[in-house]
């Protein structure tokens, strides 16, 4: 059984229908929301589960015609990681990425540290191959992504701003409600909780000799006036998604703050899990807080150094992406199981 809809009338809808209202769809909105329909509905008939998966950061543009804006941390190692995994175990992914941060299967190759240019060299014939030492692993890579090129269980749906990201996420959830507790929505992305609205933005790059063109600026300083951003997970809980699994995150820099801040985000929005993790930590270990259970997913061989101060990674290949989704699929199976009954 699904949640109760929202009321109506309610302020978490008003506040909704206030952003929708102010801040218009991005350029693409009416191709992508095609894209979104015909992949869910192909995956609906093939009877394959499919994740939304958010990743990377929002930005909080200054400017219409944006040139300086204010960006939220994410690399989006976890979303594209994550998004791998759960092609694996079956499921159709739409990837809700910021633009120009990792993808999935290229994530392998595109990093600076990584550059794909590092894993080739020119033959005695003059042709560009791949290295010897690299063959075997990119064979692996790229079996997977030509398998979900083939099957087309990958769908790729990018956003920058915050406002881009909210449209795409509830264009999507809506097309997904066909799917009802066969969808998951795995929260990576870091989402802004500010943001300038649209009547009050600059179109043009702000100036410094002309400090109240934006009505951002007060004096020779820039003032920034942000307002909050709607509680959307409230809207998805609620509206967007009832009937499908939700899991969010919950990203912390404060070790003593992260249980407490997992626990009170289940509590608000009532939903399926929210995944904590710490900034310096995040690539090792993560708790995961369901209704009554937190459960600690560590990866081995990483922990605090001698002077306990800073955690340490041992080199390990094993990505703790790999632990966290099959947690994640394993409680789906029992919600879907429960819907069921
Ligand atoms: O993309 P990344 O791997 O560098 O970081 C992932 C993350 C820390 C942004 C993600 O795991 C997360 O916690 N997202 C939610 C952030 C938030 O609390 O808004």
């Amino acid at each position: 059984m699904g949640r109760p809809a929202l009321s109506s009338g309610s302020t978490v809808e008003t506040a909704e229908a206030d952003y929708f209202q102010n801040n218009p769809p991005p350029k693409e909105f009416s191709q992508n929301k095609q894209l979104v329909r015909a992949f869910v509905q192909r995956h609906s008939e093939q009877g394959r589960r499919v994740a939304l998966v958010t990743s990377g950061g929002t930005t909080v543009p200054l400017e219409n015609q944006t040139v300086r804006f204010i960006d939220n941390f994410s690399a989006g190692t976890r979303g594209a990681t994550s998004a791998e995994y759960f092609l694996e175990n079956g499921y159709a992914v739409i990837f809700l990425h910021r633009r120009f941060s990792l993808l999935p299967y290229s994530r392998h190759y595109s990093h600076t540290t990584n550059c794909f240019l590092d894993f080739m060299e020119i033959d005695q014939q003059g042709k560009v191959t791949v290295k010897n030492n690299y063959q075997i692993g990119m064979q692996t890579v790229l079996q997977k992504y030509q398998r979900a090129q083939t099957e087309q269980t990958l769908l790729l749906l990018p956003f920058t701003s915050v406002t881009e990201y909210l449209w795409s996420l509830r264009d999507t959830a809506l097309s997904l409600q066909v799917l009802g507790p066969n969808a998951v929505f795995y929260l990576a992305a870091a989402v802004s909780d500010f943001f300038i609205p649209r009547d009050r933005m600059s179109e043009h790059k702000i100036q410094s000799g002309d400090l109240n063109a934006a009505g951002l600026s007060q004096g020779t300083k820039l003032v920034v006036d942000l307002d909050p951003v709607p509680k959307f997970l409230k809207s998805l809980v609620d509206g967007w998604a009832p009937n499908a699994m939700i899991v969010s995150f919950k990203l912390e820099t404060d070790p003593l703050l992260l249980i407490s801040k997992a626990k009170k985000a289940l509590e608000r929005y009532s939903h399926h899990l929210v995944i904590g993790n710490l900034l310096l930590t995040r690539a090792w270990e993560v708790v995961l807080v369901s209704p009554g259970r937190e459960e600690w997913v560590r990866l081995p061989n990483h922990g605090p150094d001698p002077t306990g101060t800073f955690a340490f990674e041992s080199g390990s290949v094993l990505e703790i992406e790999s632990l966290i989704v099959p947690k994640v699929i394993r409680l789906h199976d029992v919600m879907i199981q429960q819907t069921c009954n």
